[in-house]
């Protein structure tokens, strides 16, 4: 056994997690192994290395200090569904929502593509907290990584280095992730600017709680704390704590807003949308101008995943495990999210977005006029006019931003609170451009539930693979959720269920969809701010100030239920987003049956109930029509 140098800022005190590193890092060879502080002096050195070697560049200090600008390989630019594999013992319990493989055929193929995967290449040790330190609903991780991109981004987007190290202590659990970009160097071998592998693995061990990732160096395929961590792992930890007898916790693709309303009470919402549907602009939302004067406050909690506990009193707790933002930079500008440019002013590492000549950056959407010339997301010169002919695009779609949560001048101040925040309502959210109304109210928990099982949304460039296609993205969890899908399904009832039991009043659930078209496919509703008069219904209706119309799906506002102060939105297209279509919703019910149908294996019961009742009202009233 051939000994790695290995370099640490800190007592390495903890002999299971030492041991550990040093088993990995005889698999796959590294030259050295670098256990990180989360300094700011670390992250500056690997960013002169990154620099150095190509992979990164330093954007100008005048137009955006302290930030970066990385270009991935063209064929590594967003998660791969179709190579994350979940290897839990039996193919059921991983669901037909996850691609299954049994532990140990998945362990012997991992064998061999680690095996000296990190050759001429340093090993980092990145020690991450999700959630605030010490909070008792967050969890620790440590990341192996061979990718410099990797350190410096985990320390953006998780609390991450020597506190979580002491935290630790000599024996505290953690959550091993281990990530190569699966391309090892030969003695003497020129790097390439974006290492890669082309066979690629996303792979979750649940019943160990491990994550192995190989060759892809971006986004949630690399940095393993986000989706393969807060969300497959972590659903899957709350969920088992519920199979002890607990009411367990809930991990979700959700965004937290604190919303002080004029009339003073702070509320809480939590609202699950897919990849790129807009939620880093709603957790950032600015009420439009005209609406209540008086005031209302929204402040970011989280854009992209919430941990849900009950406290003592059965009341959901939530925190953001994160502690940056990953957000899609294609489509933002000073209009559509102001806060979230003004968070991107420095600091930032930008991702596959274009290079202007006075050195900044620049992507589609960003400013109503292209820079007349600038280098695309590959490098290649870009102008308005070749890219038209070309269709070429400057900044690639799923291009992304990589940001600390207090450079976002709306950032709540219990952010970080250990103690998390009362959610006082959920939101789910598709991208429908037929169909679905602009917001429906659930009747109950248990429809609510349905609402948000069977969720469809268009896809888009967050994943590799068509886009503009609708897809079953029940609870904008499908490819997230780390156990069979219908078992997530029972696990929300259930906890609804024993928390009624004792008495809590549940968070309100709706369903919203901001994306409904004309004939000539354009957005009839407004969208970004004005979604504020939509939540202002619903805090509305927690509070039983607002009235609304009771139909099949449940409760909307009529248009008169809405604040319109300085928007002039006409009664027809406030019809046009709001109709519940009969024939379209005859069509509708018709996939929610292939859902379950897909879903069959441990589908609760009710739901399939709650479609036959539903879809037997709207007949109803199909023949009285
Ligand atoms: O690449 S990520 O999975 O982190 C981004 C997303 O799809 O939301
Ligand atoms: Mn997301």
């Amino acid at each position: 056994m051939t000994s790695i140098p290995m370099t640490a800022p800190y007592p390495l005190d903890h002999t299971a997690l030492v041991g550990w590193v040093q088993a990995v890092a005889q698999k796959t060879q590294p030259d050295a192994i670098v256990w990180c502080d989360g300094s700011q002096a670390e992250a500056d050195l690997l960013m002169e290395k990154m620099q150095a070697a190509g992979m990164i560049r330093r954007l100008n200090p005048e137009k955006r200090p302290n930030s970066y600008l990385a270009w991935s390989d063209p064929s590594d630019v967003a998660r791969v569904e179709d190579r994350t594999f979940v290897c839990t013992d039996t193919a059921q319990e991983a669901g037909p929502n996850n691609n299954w493989v049994a532990p140990d055929e998945m362990r012997a193929t991992l064998a061999g593509l680690f095996a000296g995967c990190m050759r001429g290449r340093t090993m980092y040790v990145i020690p991450f907290s999700m959630g605030p330190l010490g909070s008792s609903i967050s969890q620790i991780g440590v990341e192996l990584s061979d990718s410099p991109y990797v350190v410096v981004n985990m320390r953006l987007m998780t609390r991450m280095g020597a506190a979580v190290m002491r935290q630790l202590g000599s024996n505290g659990g953690y959550v091993p992730c281990v990530h190569s970009v699966g391309a090892p160097l030969a003695r003497g071998q020129q790097d390439v600017s974006w290492p890669c592998n082309p066979t690629k693995y996303i792979v979750h061990f649940p019943k160990t709680r491990e994550i192995w990732s190989y060759g892809s160096g971006y986004g949630g395929n690399a940095l393993l704390g986000k989706k393969c961590f807060a969300l497959r792992i972590a659903s899957t930890m709350g969920r088992n704590e519920a199979k002890d007898g607990g009411t367990g916790w809930l991990a979700e693709h959700m965004l937290i807003l604190g919303v002080e309303a004029p009339w003073g009470r702070k509320f809480h919402v939590a609202a699950a949308f897919p990849s790129a549907c807009g939620k880093t602009n709603f957790a950032m939302l600015i009420p439009p101008q005209g609406l209540d004067e008086s005031g209302w406050k929204i402040t970011t909690i989280g854009d992209d995943i919430a941990w849900i506990k009950p406290d003592s009193q059965g009341r959901l707790r939530a925190i953001n495990p994160e502690a940056g933002y990953f957000g899609v930079a294609p489509g933002t500008n000073e209009k559509t999210n102001k806060n979230c440019m003004a968070s991107l002013t420095q600091d930032v590492i930008f991702t596959n977005v274009a290079l202007t000549d006075d050195g900044d950056v620049w992507w589609e959407g960003m400013t109503p006029t292209p820079p007349a010339h600038c280098l695309d997301w590959q490098g290649k010169d870009w102008t308005p006019e070749a890219a038209k002919a070309e269709g070429r695009r400057a900044a690639h779609a799923n291009a992304r931003f990589t940001v600390a949560a207090t450079r976002n001048p709306v950032l709540d101040p219990a952010w970080d609170d250990p103690q998390g925040v009362v959610i006082d309502a959920f939101i789910f959210g598709g991208r429908r451009s037929t169909t679905v109304p602009l917001v429906t109210e659930a009747r109950n928990w248990q429809e609510g539930v349905y609402m948000a099982a069977t969720m469809g949304s268009e896809t888009t460039a967050a994943a590799a693979g068509q886009q503009g296609v609708v897809r079953r993205d029940p609870f904008a969890m499908l490819p997230f959720c780390g156990y069979n899908m219908a078992e997530y399904f029972g696990h929300w009832l259930a906890f609804g269920e024993k928390l009624l039991a004792q008495g809590v009043s549940l968070p309100k659930i709706f369903c919203v969809n901001w994306f409904r078209t004309d004939a000539q496919g354009r957005f009839v509703w407004p969208g970004f701010g004005e979604n504020a008069r939509v939540l202002k219904w619903m805090l509305q209706r927690i509070e039983g100030k607002a009235a609304g119309q009771g139909h099949v799906l449940g409760i909307s506002p009529r248009y008169q239920d809405l604040d319109w102060t300085g928007l002039s939105f006409s009664v027809k297209d406030f019809e046009a987003i709001s109709a519940v279509d009969a024939a379209a919703w005859h069509d509708e019910f018709k996939l929610h049956d292939e859902l379950f149908d897909r879903l069959a294996h441990g589908l609760p019961g009710v739901l399939p109930e709650i479609k036959a009742q539903l879809a037997a009202t709207l007949e109803q009233q199909r023949q009285a029509a």
